[in-house]
């Protein structure tokens, strides 16, 4: 069995504050607003609708908890980069993430989603900077690979690899389908070596 399969709803958090004293360890997901996140984690946790799969993004700006087992935890952070997003929502927002990704001490190591027809942006790089002072490991879901031909996915693979070797050495990458089920294993490998057994 999978190390998410036996994934089951947790809590949600809006505050830093908020955050539950749970004594073990997390591993948070974040990505671009309708990159794919939502679809990864139910892919890996094997369930149809754990956290919402949605084709309007954005509404959410919560952490969404998810108990693991073990006492080890999955976090599903808002995403970001979607339009139109009023100052002080963006404000608050970049306020909870920034602070949850260079404080919390229990987040073991941060799996980014992006999709691999434009991985990197902006503000998937913000994330990157933001967490890269931890020193705690980062694993990249190049995600709808499917909608890349080979050669077009190896390339991208190999893009962001030579692109993280210089600026991100602790981040690791792979290419990941949620559609195909393309690189769930890979994924659940790098992720379990962060949590505890
Ligand atoms: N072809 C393909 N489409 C995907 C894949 N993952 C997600 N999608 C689609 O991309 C859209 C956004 O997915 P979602 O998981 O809600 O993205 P989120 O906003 O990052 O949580 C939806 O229409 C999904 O069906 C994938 O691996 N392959
Ligand atoms: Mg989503």
């Amino acid at each position: 069995m999978g190390l998410f399969s036996q994934a089951a709803f947790y809590t949600t958090v809006n505050h830093l504050r908020d955050l539950p004293q749970h004594g073990g360890r997390e591993v948070a997901f974040v990505g671009r607003s309708n990159a794919g996140k939502s679809s990864a984690i139910n892919t890996l946790a094997n369930h149809v609708r754990l956290a919402y799969t949605s084709k309007t993004p954005g509404r959410t700006q919560h952490l969404n908890y998810f108990a693991l087992g073990d006492n080890n935890f999955l976090v599903d952070l808002p995403g970001y980069g979607y339009a139109k997003v009023p100052p002080d929502v963006q404000r608050h927002w970049e306020q909870l993430l920034s602070q949850y990704l260079q404080t919390r001490e229990e987040l073991a190591g941060l799996v980014v989603i992006m999709d691999a027809r434009h991985p990197l942006t902006e503000l998937d790089e913000t994330m990157l900077d933001w967490f890269a002072p931890t020193g705690k490991p980062v694993h990249i879901l190049l995600t709808k690979s499917d909608k890349l031909s080979r050669q077009q996915a190896t390339l991208t693979l190999n893009r962001v690899k030579s692109h993280l070797a210089e600026h991100f050495s602790q981040c690791t990458v792979q290419l990941f389908s949620s559609l195909k089920k393309i690189g769930t294993e890979e994924a659940e490998r790098v992720i379990a070596g962060w949590l505890k057994d």
